[in-house]
């Protein structure tokens, strides 16, 4: 018998879900398209026309385990937040106008030198791994993900950041022909957000290419979006353009919005009520289950360390 210590995310081995099986079977297929079609899996609409689709699954990094079930693919392609296309869920049925292809991202501020790359030759630089994430969106529901990335860090890295860079602030598109959401001009768009180095830095924080085994869906935010699973889901930008590095703290659309809703850092901390609504607990998407929420999304032992000293700031919405 093994005698070994989990940490809070991870799960037993015996625990292991039909989606873990069905992707280890994808792995042996390989990702063509004729295994898509063979193994008689609905197709969704991003991956048969991708240029990256022969690039997934990548294999998975089992240091980032769960305590519970991966989300079903159907109902987290469903469900989405993604105000560019409507305020409601149902995302999926109007999110054919987003392009991702081609796609840049520009990557300036204060770098040794700003350059754009586009989102195929990013792919390349770049070392892909599954990882299984919780994400708790602060609307109080959650959801586990077969997430495909790379570490943020990778692009840090590649991006040489001077020492007079503090933060990195992301930008999704503006065009309101592909998302016809930023018609509504109340809101500030484009969609904005941020983290400090030390949090872009940090292990945990995914930049996000794929899920399920396959390139993002457009509603997943296609074709790379952000995932920091310790924090309210609205930090985890979508479909980015820009990623800049700078001095001062970036606003975020949520918080430029209504900054007594919302603020820079929004880690998950159950006993922090949204002004409007409890934080204590949360929905389990698809189980029909309230749970209780924890602190940093449970991922307290990677992510604690980075909050030491600014106990007095907002760092909790
Ligand atoms: N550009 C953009 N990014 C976004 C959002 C958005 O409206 N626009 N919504 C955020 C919120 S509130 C959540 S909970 C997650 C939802 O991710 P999902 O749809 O993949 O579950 O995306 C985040 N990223
Ligand atoms: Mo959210």
């Amino acid at each position: 018998m093994h005698y070994f210590r989990h940490k809070g995310w991870e799960i037993a081995e015996r625990e292991a879900t039909p989606e873990a099986l069905f992707l280890n079977r994808r792995a042996l297929l390989g990702a063509g398209a004729g295994a898509i079609a063979a193994s008689g899996l609905p197709a969704f609409a991003a991956e048969d026309s991708d240029p990256s689709a022969s690039i997934y699954p990548a294999r998975r990094n089992e240091s980032f385990k769960l305590d519970r079930d991966i989300t079903p693919e159907k109902l987290n392609a469903q469900y989405n937040n993604f105000y560019e296309f409507g305020m409601d869920k149902r995302i999926f049925t109007r999110v054919d106008t987003l392009k991702t292809r081609p796609w840049e991202i520009a990557i300036d501020g204060l770098i040794e030198k700003p350059f754009k790359i586009a989102i195929d030759d990013l792919l390349k630089k770049v070392q892909l791994e599954e990882r299984l994430y919780r994400h708790r969106c602060v609307e109080a529901w959650s959801m586990t993900v077969p997430w495909t990335g790379f570490p943020l860090k990778q692009l840090v890295d590649l991006a040489k950041p001077t020492s007079g860079a503090k933060y990195v602030r992301f930008e999704t598109f503006l065009d309101p022909k592909m998302g016809p959401g930023q018609k509504q001009s109340w809101y500030p768009w484009p969609y904005v957000e941020g983290l400090s180095m030390a949090e872009a830095t940090n292990d945990l924080t995914l930049m996000v290419t794929g899920a399920y085994g396959k390139p993002l869906a457009k509603q997943f935010g296609a074709p790379i979006r952000l995932h920091a699973p310790w924090k309210y889901g609205f930090k985890s930008v979508k479909s980015i353009t820009r990623m800049s590095f700078v001095a001062e703290q970036p606003k975020n659309f949520w918080q430029s919005l209504q900054s007594s809703e919302y603020g820079f850092w929004a880690n998950v901390n159950p006993e922090v009520a949204h002004p409007r609504w409890s934080q204590a607990t949360e929905e389990v998407l698809g189980t029909g289950n309230r749970i209780p929420s924890t602190l940093f999304n449970g991922y307290g032992e990677q992510v604690a360390h980075l909050y030491k000293g600014m106990e007095s700031e907002k760092i909790w919405f």
